[in-house]
């Protein structure tokens, strides 16, 4: 609530309402997780997903064509591998979480986006994918043991519910945020995301 009480005084009544609308959807999904564990249900879950899903539609609709192999760092994916990740990862994600045993992909080279375009067609499919699969996960299996594996050996196990949080949701983010990153160097103006972007003008 002081976090509220701070922002208000630096944002218009529009923006306030936004950051209101956005910390709503951050607490009911986190209070439910943490208070209430095996009590959230699948709708709950999937607003996880719709929660975040118009900001980053927004930002991906800004992904410049001709800078699709661009990268801040030779390490680093490039803006279509970046962009392709974010759009698919949702998903991809939540199709692994239907299954109890997964084994372990290889992380090399990731696929890289060829246009806007297919970057936002992809993120459409995926988070309808995402939706789906949370809506329809009551919480009986949500409480149930997800496992990565390699081969026989056991990489990492929780409950599918602790996969959505941190694998599907927080990775999700982390990436999104990764891309905001790549969109400033590249002098793309940002859309709003947890409040004004410093373009605020030109959202
Ligand atoms: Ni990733």
């Amino acid at each position: 609530m002081h976090f509220r009480a701070a922002m208000k005084g630096a944002l218009s009544q529009a923006e306030t309402r936004l950051l209101e609308r956005k910390l709503n959807d951050c607490e009911t999904f986190a209070l439910t997780a943490t208070k209430e564990g095996h009590h959230a249900d699948g709708r709950c879950r999937a607003d996880g997903v719709s929660a975040g899903s118009p900001s980053t539609r927004r930002l991906l609709e800004r992904m410049p064509n001709d800078q699709l192999a661009w990268k801040p760092h030779a390490k680093s994916m490039s803006l279509g591998q970046l962009t392709l990740h974010v759009a698919a990862a949702p998903g991809q994600i939540a199709a692994l979480i239907v299954r109890d045993v997964v084994q372990a992909p290889d992380f090399v080279s990731p696929p890289s986006a060829t246009s806007t375009a297919e970057a936002v067609e992809t993120l459409d499919r995926s988070l309808q994918e995402a939706q789906r699969v949370l809506k329809g996960m009551d919480d009986q299996t949500a409480m149930t043991s997800w496992r990565l594996v390699r081969d026989d050996k056991n990489l990492f196990a929780a409950p599918k519910m602790a996969v959505v949080r941190t694998i599907l949701l927080n990775h999700w983010y982390h990436h999104r945020g990764q891309l905001t990153v790549y969109l400033r160097l590249l002098d793309v103006p940002l859309p709003s995301i947890y409040g004004p972007s410093a373009l605020r003008t030109q959202r």
